[in-house]
């Protein structure tokens, strides 16, 4: 399916154009999504169970498991077509990446990325003090149910750098964000149902303004009802055609 020929020459006349990614953008490298009833991360756990401070605080080990397996599969996956396209369209317009992934697949396919919003899987830091660690991550091949958290000179445990549920975004990541969907031509939102917030929240900045977004899913999401256009496929298949 290719755009309509009005959003076409939007695109094309675009300086600026501000990308929203979830975890759909990243579906296509092997990374599973999290609410696919499937095979979504969240199929087989109940998220209050391992992504808050509390279940972190109350069962350091299995929390930490459970991120060890998505460090480990994000470290033997690849940037998808998708990844590489967005890359690619920097080199001609300004574009400006803004992820709720926690995973590094934009950075590995090229982009600079202004602002995860929702942290890095990477980002390690004290539970207590919050200093960065910055040892070396050990992953076994095959990960138990639980593993002990690495600890802090400080005698904290190391957790991943993640925005759980009720914390804060990073000031400055989301402010970064509002601004950028707030000043651009033209906004993209990928692969994101668009139920978290306040991320879900930003193509509302582009679209009070009167800037187009344009949705790529391949299904439809909270914000289907919302966008200027619903460019219906996967990122892999459709963001190709923004750089061909
Ligand atoms: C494809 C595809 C392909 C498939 N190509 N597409 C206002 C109202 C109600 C609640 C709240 C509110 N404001 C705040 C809240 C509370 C909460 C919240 O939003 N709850 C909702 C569940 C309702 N928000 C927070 O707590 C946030 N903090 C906050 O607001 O702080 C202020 C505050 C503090 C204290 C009290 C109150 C306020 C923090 C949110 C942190 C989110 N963190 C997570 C990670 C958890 C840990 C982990 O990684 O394990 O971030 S949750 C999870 O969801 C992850 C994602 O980044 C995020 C978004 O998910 P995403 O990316 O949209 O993925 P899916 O799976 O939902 O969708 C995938 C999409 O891809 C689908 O549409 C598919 O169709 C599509 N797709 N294949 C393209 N190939």
């Amino acid at each position: 399916m290719s755009l309509p020929d009005d959003l076409l020459a939007q695109l094309s006349a675009a300086n600026h154009i501000a990308v929203l990614t979830g975890a759909g953008m990243s579906a296509e490298s092997g990374v599973p999504t999290f609410r696919d009833v499937q095979d979504g991360l969240w199929a087989k756990y109940d998220p209050m169970t391992l992504a808050t401070e509390e279940a972190f605080a109350e069962e350091p080990d299995l929390v930490w498991a459970w991120y060890l397996r998505r460090a480990q599969l994000i470290r033997q996956v690849q940037p998808n077509a998708g990844h590489r396209a967005l890359a690619e369209l920097a080199e001609f317009k300004q574009v400006s990446v803004i992820t709720q992934n926690v995973d590094d697949l934009h950075e590995r396919a090229g982009s600079e990325v202004l602002s995860h919003v929702h942290g890095g899987l990477f980002d390690y830091r004290c539970f207590d003090c919050a200093k960065p660690w910055s040892g070396e991550l050990e992953i076994p091949q095959e990960i138990p149910e639980r593993v002990s958290p690495p600890k802090c000179a400080c005698g904290g445990w190391i957790r991943p750098g993640i925005v759980w549920f009720g914390e804060m975004l990073p000031p400055r990541a989301f402010e970064d964000a509002v601004d950028a969907c707030s000043t651009c031509d033209l906004m993209l939102v990928v692969g994101t149902s668009g139920i978290v917030q306040p991320a879900g929240s930003l193509p509302f900045a582009a679209l009070e303004r009167g800037t187009p977004v344009i949705e790529v899913n391949p299904e439809e999401s909270r914000l289907t009802d919302y966008v200027t256009h619903w460019w219906q496929g996967t990122a892999a298949e459709v963001l190709p055609q923004l750089v061909r």
